[in-house]
């Protein structure tokens, strides 16, 4: 049977017929017989449900519809009011920034620091790639602190120190690679739930902790130090990820600077800060290309994955990229004999890692290179 396409004047009465508590069955007859329809009870029944709430003839649905409309518009609006408050209550603390980061400045010391002096190296040097990232400082978690982060920097660091003992180790090139804070605003609410304080303390204590636990010691050594600092994506003060020049728009550009101002007041002519404006960076060791960047652009840590931002950094910066650092996946792995190495976190493995299933053993990977055959091996220093 073809089916029947209703005028406006049928659903208006359909719609006038109804509001008059005629039956279904009423109402089938009355149309059938103005309009020579040839409709059911069951017909209009379904027509009714159809329109009711759509067609603006029918007042009174029209308005329940609207009131529906609007109750739902006030509990998105309070809901996102409730956020925006929460949010601006926790982004006045950034007016601190500037007070903590002079604060963070002014507690270390005035003096110069003593530095060893360099050992008389002889035949075969080396030089140690450590990789710091994915710290998290701030993140709320039952096995996670700032105490829990100094006691693992420290760690990591003392391992470090006792290869600077062992080896004939002429550079240190330290692998700064993001993620350093947690981010009390960068996912709205979730990330309020999700930090322990604030963005501005975070920002202030990334600068303490890692002058203190990681820069200083090594430092120390008086072993040349050319520090490449890239950021992260948890490093950005936007809500999605930055795109335009991230090195100098996140909050990374603050830590690494304020690092680097501060070997500088000390006297430390041996180490060197690069801060880039973009999400990446190169150096060569040993007459092989390395290139920093977090990995955040990439959507697995797979070889394959990897072997393909080689090759898009490689031509997109017209030189042979021979390795890759990075980090974000908080998983240690080394590919393709070392040309490939994913840097192990320190912060907890509880919130999104466990929630989607990844298993985070905290730690931190270094690299070894020799002045004769160039890399050698990457260790994962595990720390409890
Ligand atoms: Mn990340």
């Amino acid at each position: 049977m073809r089916q029947h396409i209703w005028s406006v004047a049928e659903i208006d009465d359909l719609l006038s017929l109804r509001k008059q508590h005629k039956s279904w069955k009423q109402i089938a007859r009355s149309l059938n017989n103005k309009y020579g329809m040839d409709t059911n009870a069951n017909a209009v029944r379904m027509k009714y449900r159809d329109v009711r709430d759509k067609y603006p003839a029918f007042e009174e649905h029209k308005e329940a519809y609207m009131l529906r409309n609007r109750g739902r518009l006030r509990r998105n609006n309070n809901k996102k009011t409730r956020e925006v408050n929460l949010i601006t209550k926790h982004m006045d603390q950034h007016d601190e920034l500037i007070t903590r980061i002079k604060l963070a400045c002014r507690r270390m010391s005035r003096s110069k620091v003593e530095v060893s002096r360099q050992k008389n190296l002889k035949g075969e040097k080396f030089t140690l790639e450590p990789l710091l990232s994915d710290l998290h400082i701030g993140k709320a978690a039952r096995d996670f602190s700032r105490e829990v982060l100094q006691r693992r920097l420290q760690q990591y660091t003392d391992r470090l120190l006792r290869f600077c003992e062992l080896h004939q180790i002429e550079r240190i090139v330290p692998g700064l690679m993001g993620d350093l804070i947690e981010n009390q605003t960068m996912h709205g609410i979730h990330s309020v739930r999700a930090c322990e304080f604030s963005t501005s303390m975070q920002i202030q204590y990334a600068i303490e902790d890692i002058w203190a636990f990681f820069i200083l010691p090594l430092a120390k050594t008086g072993i040349k130090m050319d520090c490449k600092c890239v950021t992260g994506n948890h490093d950005r003060d936007i809500s999605s990820r930055e795109y335009h020049y991230p090195g100098k728009h996140n909050f990374t550009f603050i830590i690494y600077n304020s690092l680097k101002f501060m070997a500088e007041a000390v006297g430390f002519t041996h180490v060197t800060f690069d801060i880039p404006d973009v999400a990446y960076c190169t150096t060569e060791i040993y007459g092989r290309k390395v290139l920093f960047e977090h990995f955040d652009v990439l959507k697995s840590c797979s070889p394959d994955v990897a072997e393909r931002l080689i090759q898009k950094r490689s031509a997109q910066l017209e030189t042979l990229i021979d390795y890759i650092r990075g980090g974000h996946f908080h998983t240690h792995h080394t590919m393709f004999a070392g040309r490939v190495v994913f840097n192990g976190g320190l912060a907890s493995g509880e919130g999104y890692a466990d929630t989607k299933g990844y298993k985070s053993v905290p730690g931190q990977s270094v690299s070894i290179y020799s002045s004769k055959e160039g890399y050698i091996t990457t260790y994962f220093v595990r720390c409890d």
